[in-house]
């Protein structure tokens, strides 16, 4: 919206001398708060998330004026979190704004976070003034934010002048979609925002990004090459990631794998993708598959620590190829040999292999596709009585068996996932029928994504959100009820209350009063803090209550926290990856 000068120029001359004739017409102006507004929705950006203060407290007032919507957190990680996972949904950077310095560096951990990811995210915060911060004469939250972020995202940029602030964003925008996806940062020194210029030339430095993110097609002999590989299978397998999630062509990749005949394993937030009940789902025979594969076919998934890079003992003896779908080119040969690189995005590198598959593909030899199924069946028939049991206290097999038919009978709510044995059982147990409704802990395993990426996925989607917490992975974020309740977001937290880290039953070897470094306070109340702030609270001893609470609170709408008492000792150590976590083989005395 335009402000008017109120106190015109003085119409003078060049020689200096006034001219006494009609005054000229108050000229239209506009200023950095403004520009940055108009830039963010002339690319279709129409939400922040984010926490106020110096200098940006008017620019999210501006925004909501504008008719943006401003979600305000209670701490910048969180908004951060969401920023991302609004990216993750929706392909359009998630904005995620910031105070300086300190507020600068709780947003940056989800920016890194993003990065690692692969979420298109920009965190836009305020800064203090360039001369002060340069000469380090200590302003009011100073610091050098754009040198911080740097090494820590896909890219950083600082505009200066008011008139730079459109292709600014504009950067930002096509830095955060292009190619692999990824974190940016944008730095706006406070003197920016209150920058006056023409309206008129205000309007025309906007820049609307065109084709953010343009395909890439794959060279045509890369595409042989990999139908080459494929075709010399005897037990192939496909994996998809959360990049195949992310890219947002669901029916060519169920089309891609269906042709093919090959069994697919998806990782923890490409569940749902196709549905995990597909019969060329491997999920339940993930030992075997990966163990007994000879071809190997990644799409939007990279060989980091998630699948033990690629090769030891869980890949088995058998020789292996791979071929690999990936936008970045320096993916490849990250960790193996990649027999079959295919650089470009998984839309048209699918749909290239489809055509070159041509109509009688054949399907993998069936004594494999039976060794898979058969894999599958047994212990899917083996987990399921564990599943139904209703024991007091709760294991997790019986709450999250609860929980299981829940996102069964509503396959488009959102499920968020954080903690150790809450996360590892979770995304075994759970099956997803719908792409991109698991959000979890991601390539980091980090614990704080809950209540953020539950905010995000309520707000992006419209729908319900089930966020299934441990209780130490819970208290990363908890403050972030309040969020949720203010926003009046139909979000339902199942907080698994096992007292502790992994388990609450650890003491203290010397006899002291300190409690063990992993244990909580017993029986905490985390359901009362939800009533603190208007939402519903409910203290659940079984998995009948569990279902009849979450349930309800996904039929209400209405923000709830279920406490979910766990038998403290039901977890493992680190939950699944006990093998990463050193243990000092060393007894003092
Ligand atoms: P997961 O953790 O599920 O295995 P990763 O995050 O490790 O998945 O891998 C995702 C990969 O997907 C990244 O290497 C990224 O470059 C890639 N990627 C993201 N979007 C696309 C796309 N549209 N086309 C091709 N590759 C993509
Ligand atoms: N801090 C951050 C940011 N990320 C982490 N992953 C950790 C610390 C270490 N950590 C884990 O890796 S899991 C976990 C921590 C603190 C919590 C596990 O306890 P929980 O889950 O209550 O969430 P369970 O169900 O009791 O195992
Ligand atoms: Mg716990």
């Amino acid at each position: 919206m335009a402000a008017v000068a109120t106190d015109t120029l003085p119409n003078t001359q060049t020689d200096g001398s006034s001219v006494s004739e009609a005054a000229p017409e108050p000229k239209a102006l506009t200023d950095g708060f403004h520009l940055v507004i108009d830039a963010l929705k002339l690319n279709g950006i129409h939400t922040i998330y984010g926490v106020p203060g110096i200098p940006i407290t008017d620019l999210g007032r501006l925004a909501q004026a504008e008719g943006m919507r401003v979600l305000s957190f209670r701490h910048g990680q969180h908004a951060g979190y969401a920023a991302s996972v609004a990216g993750y949904l929706t392909q359009k950077p998630g904005i995620c704004l910031t105070v300086s310095a300190p507020g600068f560096l709780n947003g940056l951990t989800a920016l890194a976070n993003a990065t690692t990811n692969c979420f298109p995210m920009i965190l836009i915060s305020g800064s203090s003034e360039r001369e002060i911060v340069d000469l380090q004469q200590g302003d009011y939250e100073e610091m050098d934010q754009l040198a911080i972020a740097k090494p820590l995202c896909k890219a950083a940029y600082r505009v200066l002048h008011a008139e730079d602030i459109g292709i600014g964003i504009a950067r930002a925008i096509r830095a955060a979609v292009s190619g692999r996806p990824g974190g940016v940062y944008l730095d706006l020194p406070a003197q920016l925002f209150a920058q006056v210029m023409d309206e008129e030339a205000g309007r025309n430095s906007l820049v609307e990004v065109i084709d953010p993110a343009p395909a890439q097609i794959p060279a045509p002999d890369a595409v042989d090459r990999a139908l080459e590989v494929l075709k010399g299978a005897k037990r192939p397998l496909i994996i998809l990631g959360k990049g195949a999630a992310y890219a947002q062509v669901d029916e060519t990749i169920q089309a891609f794998v269906e042709k093919s005949g090959i069994p697919y394993l998806p990782m923890s937030m490409a569940k749902g993708l196709l549905p995990d009940t597909h019969p060329q789902s491997a999920g339940a025979a993930r030992s075997l598959a990966l163990k007994e594969s000879d071809v190997v076919m990644m799409i939007g998934a990279r060989l980091n620590w998630l699948l033990s890079h690629g090769k030891g003992k869980t890949w088995g003896e058998a020789p292996k190829k791979f071929v690999q779908i990936d936008i970045e080119p320096r993916e490849m040969d990250s960790n193996v040999e990649i027999a079959a690189p295919l650089v470009g995005d998984i839309g048209s590198c699918l749909t290239a292999l489809m055509d070159g598959m041509g109509d009688n593909w054949a399907s993998p030899p069936q004594d494999w596709i039976d060794a898979i199924r058969t894999k599958v069946e047994t212990n899917v028939a083996r987990m399921a009585p564990k599943l139904q049991n209703n024991n007091v206290p709760m294991d997790f097999h019986g709450a999250l068996g609860a929980l299981r038919t829940i996102i069964k009978e509503r396959p488009d709510i959102t499920l968020v996932n954080e903690g150790a044995n809450t996360l590892d059982f979770a995304r075994s147990i759970i099956d997803m029928y719908q792409p991109r409704k698991r959000i979890d802990v991601g390539t980091w395993g980090v614990m704080g994504i809950g209540m953020g990426s539950a905010i995000a996925a309520a707000v992006e989607t419209g729908k319900p959100v089930l966020a299934i917490e441990g209780d130490s992975a819970f208290g990363f974020s908890g403050m972030e009820i309040e969020t949720i309740c203010r926003y009046n977001l139909p979000i339902c937290v199942v907080v698994f209350n096992n007292n502790g880290i992994y388990r609450g039953t650890d003491v203290n070897p010397t006899g002291g009063d300190d409690v063990a470094p992993t244990v909580f306070v017993k029986d905490s109340r985390y359901d009362q803090m939800m009533t603190a702030f208007g939402g519903k609270g409910v203290y659940a001893t079984s998995p009948d209550d569990v279902t009849r609470a979450v349930n309800e609170a996904l039929d209400s709408g209405i923000p709830t926290l279920v406490n979910a008492i766990i038998d403290e000792k039901a977890g493992t150590e680190s939950g699944r990856i006990g093998n990463l976590n050193p243990q000092s083989v060393v007894s003092k005395k």
